[in-house]
């Protein structure tokens, strides 16, 4: 791990860098793929190529990367799926992963 040393009013300090989380959608027989790509531009704002390919990865893998960020931002990006998801009475499932 790469820790940063800096002094702060004369006193030493040590930071290291955020972890990162992915966010990965699962596959499931019921969400339609319009709905996936959807979520994927709106809420990881993924241009509409791309937002197809990794749709396509869970479909046919059962899982794919969405994106990876700070804990919060993932947690919040899951939780923005399950809700729209719900909303919509699709059982799209997503998990956050820690990344090493
Ligand atoms: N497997 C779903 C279907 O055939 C599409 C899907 C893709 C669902 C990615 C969830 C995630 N309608």
């Amino acid at each position: 791990m790469s820790l940063t040393d800096f002094s702060l009013q004369g006193q030493r300090h040590k930071i290291a860098p955020p972890k990162r989380y992915g966010v990965f959608l699962l596959n499931d027989d019921y969400t339609t793929m319009d709905f996936v790509v959807e979520v994927l531009m709106d809420i990881f704002n993924l241009p509409e190529s791309r937002a197809v390919a990794v749709m396509l990865q869970v479909h046919h893998e059962g899982k794919g990367l969405c994106g990876i960020y700070t804990r919060d931002i993932a947690e919040s990006k899951q939780q923005q799926v399950l809700n729209h998801a719900a909303q919509a009475q699709f059982p799209l499932m997503c998990i956050v992963e820690e990344t090493e």
